[in-house]
């Protein structure tokens, strides 16, 4: 069995041979490599160039033996296609947020081959390098998600503003996630194509919402990307941390895998959405900056929490930049111990 399968296997929740597992965030600061290539060259460059960004998702590969490469880029890559300029510092910062329904007309709706060209060039070189050993994980943000940063124009702990455009003007908020939907469904079939082997949809911040405004306003858009995307045959990763309140509400989103953040235990994240999906986490980074004994033994409850089948072991959110070597080392020992059957 190739590596390829264990991972692509997990998502169909086939058996496998042992857990898979990756890491979201896998490239970045916490790589002294990562470091490096940073010094080099600033993050816009970074992920318009596709040599530099495959050289990105390869670093953490080289180290260790993670069972899925994910694609470097960002969620705000397909703006600059919509007429949208985006800085990073080191998050998003937009010099003009979008406030008002002018700005959301006059956003630019793409031709599918102008979304982000590079980061399909990107997936076409990783597919090349890694020749089949293990697959490459395409993503976008979900329109939510990208638009909480349009409107609030930065990274903010509660997004009022962007909340309050969503109250004051519904109308515009729709239009706009709208646009961004067609958009994301270019981007992603894009990577498909370009040999792309599973697609993840961020939606970091749909946890900002109460159920009712997220089934309304964000969960139709997120239904229309993972639907438009079911003929690619490729298995479809959902993950919207911070979202335990919406309860059952993500499981009509259409995708074949949910992510699940830290804060929940994964046998309730399998009793409120049910065993039609595979699940992805769910170990708290944190855990991470604190190796020994006990870091083993949270890798262990996550392992005896999930499924037997349908189950890629992963963090429950992004590595954190001053995580240690040696931890991401002790959770592929562990889980590699551990889940062989
Ligand atoms: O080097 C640097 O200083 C840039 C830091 C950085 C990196 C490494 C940013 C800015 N983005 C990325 C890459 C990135 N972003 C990946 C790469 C692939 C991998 O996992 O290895 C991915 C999947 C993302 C996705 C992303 N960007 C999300 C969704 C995932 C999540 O963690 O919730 C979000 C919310 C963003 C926005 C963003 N971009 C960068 C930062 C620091 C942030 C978040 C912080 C903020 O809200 O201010």
């Amino acid at each position: 069995m190739s590596t390829e399968d264990l991972f692509l296997r997990a998502c169909r929740r086939e058996p496998v041979k042992r857990t898979p597992v990756w890491i979201m965030r896998q490239a970045g600061r916490y790589l002294p490599e990562y470091r490096a290539l940073r010094q080099r060259v600033d993050f816009r460059t970074l992920c318009s160039t596709p040599d530099l960004a495959a050289e990105a998702s390869l670093q953490p590969l080289r180290r260790f033996p993670l069972d899925a490469a994910i694609v470097f880029s960002d969620i705000m890559a397909p703006l600059q296609s919509m007429g949208v300029e985006v800085d990073f510092a080191p998050g998003p910062v937009l010099a003009k947020p979008l406030r008002d329904r002018a700005s959301v007309e006059a956003l630019r709706e793409p031709a599918p081959e102008e979304v982000a060209p590079a980061t399909a060039e990107t997936i076409r070189i990783l597919t090349r390098e890694l020749g089949g050993k293990v697959p490459v994980i395409g993503f976008a943000g979900a329109p939510l998600t990208v638009a909480a940063y349009l409107v609030e124009g930065k990274g903010s702990k509660d997004f009022s503003r962007f909340r309050a455009f969503l109250r004051a003007e519904p109308e515009a908020a729709d239009l706009l996630l709208g646009k961004l939907a067609r958009t994301t469904v270019h981007y992603l079939r894009a990577q498909v194509e370009a040999g792309a082997g599973a697609v993840q949809l961020f939606d970091t911040w749909a946890g900002l919402l109460d159920p009712a405004t997220y089934s309304e306003r964000a969960l139709p858009h997120v239904q229309a990307i993972l639907s438009a995307l079911s003929s690619s045959g490729v298995p479809r990763i959902y993950f919207a941390p911070g979202s335990a309140h919406l309860g059952d509400l993500p499981s009509s989103s259409g995708a074949d895998v949910l992510g699940v953040d830290w804060r929940t235990d994964l046998r309730e994240a399998r009793r409120v959405h049910g065993d039609g999906f595979a699940y992805q986490g769910n170990l708290d980074p944190a855990w991470l900056l604190a190796p020994g004994k006990g870091l083993e033994e949270a890798v262990c409850s996550v392992l005896d929490a999930a499924p037997d089948r349908g189950h890629i072991f992963n963090l429950g959110h992004g590595i954190l930049p001053d995580t240690p070597l040696e931890s991401v080392e002790t959770i592929l020992r562990v889980v590699h111990d551990r889940s062989a059957s």
